[in-house]
């Protein structure tokens, strides 16, 4: 009894080597993509593996093509599955095998149209997506001639903007922001004269904090949506709905990774982060300017109490 807990102690003084033994010393690959979010997540998630004494490597990785490379044990684990910009080709690794689904954060997620709070004074429909349909002029710039413009997300977000307003057969024209700092450009450029404007957007997010807004109600998701075109109000097209209004916000591993690295593993099914967590890390970069290794270790600073169980369950 007393031998054990001099034991136990001593453990508690060498944490950090002793994963070692079970856990490979190779580096856990964590992908880097092109969100606040997920950038700061990911650098916060590495650092508490390395404080349980694992190596880990960061690689900025296109994020729909990353499903692929951790099918194949190229990258080793994602953070940030949202539903609605990678529900399917999550599943399309899914099906072809090599990938595992590590189970869902507490945070429920949305991504789609959205628009701060004074477009409803220019357009009192709102959040009707047919009454933003009839109020499309006021949306309309000297690029989109009479149509509204709508500010979609990067391309590699697959938003299926373009598509969503062909199958609607809507007035707008689709222009994808290069990043998600021109979206958030384009509301701060509307905020001092109240200009109505809709741009892609999400949460969690810091942008809720800084611009109350709603996101647009198209047809209610149904799964099928994007593969089946009978599903949705237009028999003939995909892409007739908005996307899932309560989405997951999954994390994903390479299916080996279990047995490379039980200890990073078990750190990972532990993992759940909630949607004030998660808007706090984005705005530890979007507001207040950190870089995200700066960020990250803030917020595990700030966190301890939720993030050291996760870590002493699989260490002790
Ligand atoms: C993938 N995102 C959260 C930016 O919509």
């Amino acid at each position: 009894m007393r031998l054990t807990s001099i034991l136990s102690v001593a453990a508690i003084g060498i944490g950090a080597t002793a994963v070692q033994a079970e856990d490979s010393s190779d580096p856990i690959i964590i992908p880097i993509h092109n969100w606040s979010s997920q950038i700061v997540m990911s650098n916060a998630v590495g650092q508490m593996l390395e404080e349980a004494g694992l190596n880990v490597e960061y690689v900025t990785t296109d994020s729909q093509a990353v499903y692929e490379s951790i099918r194949l044990g190229d990258v080793t684990l994602e953070m940030e599955v949202w539903e609605g910009a990678f529900g399917a080709s999550f599943r399309a690794a899914m099906e072809k095998g090599g990938i595992v689904d590590v189970g869902d954060h507490d945070a429920v997620t949305r991504e789609d149209w959205w628009y701060p709070m004074w477009t409803k004074e220019a357009c009192p429909g709102l959040p009707d997506w047919k009454a933003l349909n009839e109020c499309a002029e006021v949306f309309a710039t000297a690029e989109t001639g009479d149509k509204g413009r709508y500010l979609d997300g990067p391309v590699d977000w697959l938003k299926h903007g373009k598509e969503r307003v062909e199958a609607l057969d809507m007035d707008f024209v689709v222009i994808n922001a290069g990043s998600a700092a021109a979206l958030w450009a384009e509301i701060g450029a509307a905020e001092a004269d109240k200009k109505p404007v809709v741009v892609f957007n999400w949460t969690p997010n810091f942008a809720e904090a800084v611009w109350p807004g709603e996101f647009v109600e198209f047809p209610e998701w149904e799964d099928g949506c994007d593969t089946d075109p009978s599903v949705g109000p237009n028999p003939d097209a995909l892409y007739d709905c908005g996307n899932p209004a309560n989405g997951y916000l999954k994390k994903a591993a390479w299916e080996g990774m279990e047995e490379k690295w039980p200890t990073a593993y078990c750190i990972l099914e532990n993992i759940s982060f909630t949607n004030p967590q998660i808007a706090q890390m984005a705005k530890l970069v979007d507001t207040d300017d950190l870089e995200p290794e700066e960020a990250a270790s803030e917020w595990l600073d700030n966190n301890a109490d939720v993030w050291e169980p996760w870590v002493n369950s699989c260490t002790s």
